[in-house]
């Protein structure tokens, strides 16, 4: 600093808020500079860790004086790059992991108050030591914040039976550009008051505000379950295999995942533990749960007369019910290491995209076909939700190319999938977000309505464009 000139826009956050919330030393700043995937690098002025929405508030308000690009992160586990800073340096990265309060579990109103930097995991658990259930659950739910779940508007295994993040939501408080607190967590089940502003901030990746805690529903605990690890010949079979599982258990499965035999090849060759459920192989599989809130519901029987009637249609040719919670656990391990198992067999292209639930088996046909005839530096690793029509239409690099061979396709790749999802009426984000990943993605999809109404609506709630800047939306 010049003597006597003004303090540098870090100076001035240290100087207001010290060193125990404006941190700086590298070992912290590098373990924020870099997302999951390893797609970016950036380069952060410093780390903010407030105490309290006060301090979030007083924190916003500073930066938006000062014109500094506010950057929330979570528990850095985005697939898209939303919680990486740019790498100009003048970045200011914001964790909430202070803020770890559950604030009240009312188990007669299903609802609980948690603060955005509590666990995925620390609220699931909140909610069962009251009696009851906070459906979300994903792989890294052992990481992730729940800040990071409703501002990406996370999904998951559980998005069939119980919805994705926007739906589990009674409420917000969220801190605004200008450090202006929005508070809602009366936990109201109806409240029909005029615009819907808690949704704009669901999903919005932290560009408009960030949410410092939420109002959640919960459910009452399952009480019986019954999983099976089914081997079925095509995509169009399973599809068909959970309207009728759906009818015959009377609407109780609340997982049905996708998985090919690629992806089960992949885990079982590098994560330990892993062990095939059935011993021939198969195209595909299904991983289906049912769930029932009644203990005495005959979940396993209803599930082995409903597969033993799809075995006889020829919509599964092999099927495995887990006796028990260790057996279970085992089936589910496949199914949450199939990314862990993509990962360590090296580089692969991911593309989260979502389907009419009646037209995912054509997509895939004609998105399968042209991978296998265009595509030879790639093998297939289609897995999913079914339920929610979300497939992950990711490609591994094949063995024996060289370094960088897949990704130097990356872009013609990514064009050929998207144009034929949205030949099919689908989404080229169904669960991961825009992020920095996808911003040119929906500079394409998106009608002119739709971007200028949401131009419009970041304009209005973040003038100065310090929240998130370049993140869903081009930075101005
Ligand atoms: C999953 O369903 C996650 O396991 C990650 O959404 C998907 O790695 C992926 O592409
Ligand atoms: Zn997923």
């Amino acid at each position: 600093m010049m003597p006597g000139g003004p303090a540098s826009p870090l100076a001035q956050l240290v100087a207001r808020f010290g060193t125990e919330v404006i941190v700086t030393d590298p070992a912290s700043l590098e373990a924020t500079a870099v997302d999951h995937r390893r797609l970016y690098r950036g380069k952060p002025l410093a780390l903010a860790l407030p105490r309290s929405t006060a301090e979030v508030s007083q924190l916003l308000a500073l930066c938006n004086a000062l014109g500094i690009g506010v950057v929330p992160q979570g528990g850095n586990t985005g697939y898209c790059g939303a919680a990486t800073p740019d790498e100009s340096g003048t970045q200011l990265v914001l964790s909430l992991r202070r803020l770890r309060a559950v604030r009240r579990v009312d188990a007669l109103n299903d609802s609980m108050v948690v603060e955005a930097g509590c666990l995925l995991v620390e609220v699931q658990q909140a909610a069962a030591a009251a009696g009851r259930l906070f459906p979300l659950s994903l792989g890294s739910e052992g990481s992730c914040q729940i800040g990071g779940n409703l501002s990406t508007n996370a999904g998951g295994v559980n998005v069939l039976r119980y919805g994705m993040m926007r739906e589990l939501v009674l409420g917000l408080e969220v801190v605004l550009a200008d450090g202006r607190v929005l508070s809602s967590l009366d936990a109201l089940r109806k409240d029909n008051t005029g615009y819907d502003l808690r949704n704009l901030f669901i999903g919005a990746e932290g560009t408009l505000g960030v949410i410092t805690a939420a109002a959640l529903r919960l459910f009452p605990p399952p009480r019986a379950v019954a999983t099976a690890f089914v081997a079925v010949p095509t995509v169009a079979a399973a599809v068909q295999l959970l309207a009728d599982l759906r009818a015959a258990s009377g609407d109780r499965v609340s997982s049905f995942e996708l998985v090919p035999q690629q992806a089960l090849d992949l885990v079982l060759q590098h994560v330990p533990g892993s062990r095939a459920p059935l011993t021939d192989g198969s195209p595909w599989y299904v991983l289906c749960e049912l769930t029932s809130a009644r203990a005495e519901d005959p979940l396993d029987a209803i599930l082995e007369t409903a597969l033993a009637t799809a075995l006889e249609a020829g919509l599964a040719t092999d099927a495995a019910l887990a006796q028990g919670e260790r057996e279970r656990k085992s089936f589910w391990h496949l199914r949450e290491n199939i990314p862990e198992g993509q990962r360590r067999d090296g580089p692969s292209l991911k593309h989260d995209v979502s389907l009419p639930i009646a037209r995912l088996a054509a997509f895939t046909e004609r998105a399968s076909a042209w991978v296998a005839a265009e595509v030879p530096e790639a093998r297939l690793v289609a897995y999913g939700h079914v339920g929610d029509g979300n497939l992950h239409f990711n490609l591994n690099q094949a063995p024996g190319r060289a370094a960088g061979a897949l990704a130097a396709r990356e872009a013609d790749i990514k064009r050929v999938i998207h144009d034929l999802v949205r030949e099919h009426g689908g989404s080229f984000s169904a669960e991961h977000g825009i992020g920095r990943l996808k911003v040119e993605e929906l500079q394409r999809y998106a009608s002119p309505v739709e971007l200028a109404l949401m131009k419009a609506i970041k304009q209005a709630f973040d003038p100065r464009g310090i929240m998130n800047p370049g993140k869903v939306l081009a930075a101005r």
